[in-house]
């Protein structure tokens, strides 16, 4: 039983497109109304997945959702009389940011031994909250063995909950016992806070954890209001490394004092305001990165390209490099299209931890299945969605084809 690190990423949707749906997320407000290239977000995504199968790593993946949503669609009686954004809701593709499909606890830290997963209600936008039960579909496959996994319903609908983007977890090794970290906002500021304390705390009595390695800590209002509507955008974890920006959490010392009276070993490496302000951490996504512990056992930061042009940003990494720190390499890598809706390299993944042999292996990545999974993007997914083509037949047949085109060649037709 070897239990390993695979990342989940999410494949982007043939209706990948840029509606300004999220209230808080700058990049999606800033893209409102754009044109988008699925094909191209799609490659984009596939490309970061090869990049760290080369660095030696596990990989896995989750399908896009069925889009148009036509229950969605139904439910709400949407029709030509409906706002736009509501019209454009039942076609996101917004399941690609697979960081929030779920909070994973893993084999180690439960009392049953089994890996959990809740999938995330995401009730606090409509476009996303229609997510779950297909997700959990999805991992209902893809985890199906009992003995190893327990796939739970999402967490009560009126306690808001984003999955991982809003947990971290120390341990020595992904392989021994953890210390799972919830962060939560309190509603009040100028955007939603997405996560509920009494969301989190629920997953945690879900998941049968220890009471005493767990740790709640607020996330910083003047984040939220910044434009941090996950936490995974100030601050990610991996092992014993916490890299977060200073202004993170609501009482940062008192945050770092928590994790380190669950977990001694704690290591942060914190990013100073004077060095790189909440804003810019913000616009480039720093710490929407990928934190992997490579087979070398030296630490990367896999981050987006937009870090390279900030100053100040790719100065910081050099200098950190330069430094005798944990993380040891930095890595770009062009999610460009992703970026432009609010979601980095953080954002396309889901972490499990779990032995391979365990997991439905059509979900796992090999350099041949990608190859297939690129054909068919490369000839059934949209080239370019302008924002008059949604809610149109047309495109939606495209869509409808496209998915189905992918399920058949990963023979997962059930999921159509
Ligand atoms: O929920 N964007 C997503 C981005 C999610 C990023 N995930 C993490 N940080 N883990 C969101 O805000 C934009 C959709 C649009 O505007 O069309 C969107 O849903």
């Amino acid at each position: 039983m070897t239990l390993t690190e695979i990342n989940f990423d999410g494949i982007v949707g043939p209706s990948h497109n840029y509606a300004g749906l999220s209230l808080g997320n700058i990049a999606s407000a800033n893209h409102g109304g754009d044109p988008s290239y699925p094909r191209a977000a799609a490659l984009q995504g596939i490309a970061k997945m090869r990049g760290n199968m080369e660095r030696g790593l596990a990989q896995g993946f989750l399908l896009p959702l069925p889009r148009p949503n036509f229950a969605l669609l139904n439910e709400l009686a949407i029709d030509d009389t409906a706002p736009a954004q509501l019209r454009a809701a039942a076609w996101s593709a917004s399941s690609m940011w697979t960081a929030n499909a779920a909070t994973v606890s893993p084999a180690p830290d439960t009392a049953d031994g089994r890996c959990h997963f809740t999938p995330a209600n995401l009730v606090t936008m409509v476009h996303r909250a229609q997510e779950w039960r297909d997700t959990k579909a999805q991992l209902a496959i893809a985890f199906a063995d009992p003995d190893h996994f327990k796939v739970h319903d999402a967490v009560t609908p009126s306690f808001g909950d984003e999955g991982a983007a809003n947990h971290m977890r120390l341990c020595e090794g992904h392989g021994s016992a953890g210390v799972e970290v919830f962060v939560y906002g309190r509603p009040g500021g100028r955007f939603p806070a997405r996560q509920h304390e009494q969301a989190s705390r629920a997953v945690a009595r879900l998941h049968r954890l220890d009471a005493d390695r767990c740790v709640f800590v607020e996330q910083n209002p003047e984040a939220i209001a910044a434009g941090a509507f996950h936490n995974d955008v100030v601050a990610v974890a991996n092992e014993r490394v916490l890299f977060t920006h200073a202004r993170a959490f609501v009482d940062q010392a008192g945050a770092y004092d928590a994790m380190r009276r669950a977990f001694p070993a704690l290591e942060v490496v914190e990013v100073p305001e004077d060095a790189i302000s909440l804003a810019e951490a913000i616009r480039s996504y720093l710490f929407n990165a990928q934190l992997l512990t490579l087979p070398s056992g030296e630490m990367a930061l896999v981050v987006p390209s937009e870090c390279q042009e900030s100053a100040a940003v790719w100065n910081w990494c050099q200098s950190m490099l330069a430094s005798n720190g944990p993380i040891r390499h930095v890595v770009p890598v062009d999610v460009r299209q992703s970026m432009a809706n609010g979601g980095g390299p953080a954002c396309l993944r889901l972490r499990v931890v779990a032995d391979p042999a365990t997991v439905d292996a059509r979900f796992l990545l090999d350099e041949a299945k990608a190859d297939r999974i690129e054909a068919v993007i490369g000839t059934m997914w949209p080239e370019q969605i302008d924002p008059a083509d949604i809610g149109t037949d047309t495109l939606a047949k495209i869509v409808i084809e496209a998915r189905e085109a992918l399920l058949a060649v990963l023979s997962l037709d059930s999921l159509a």
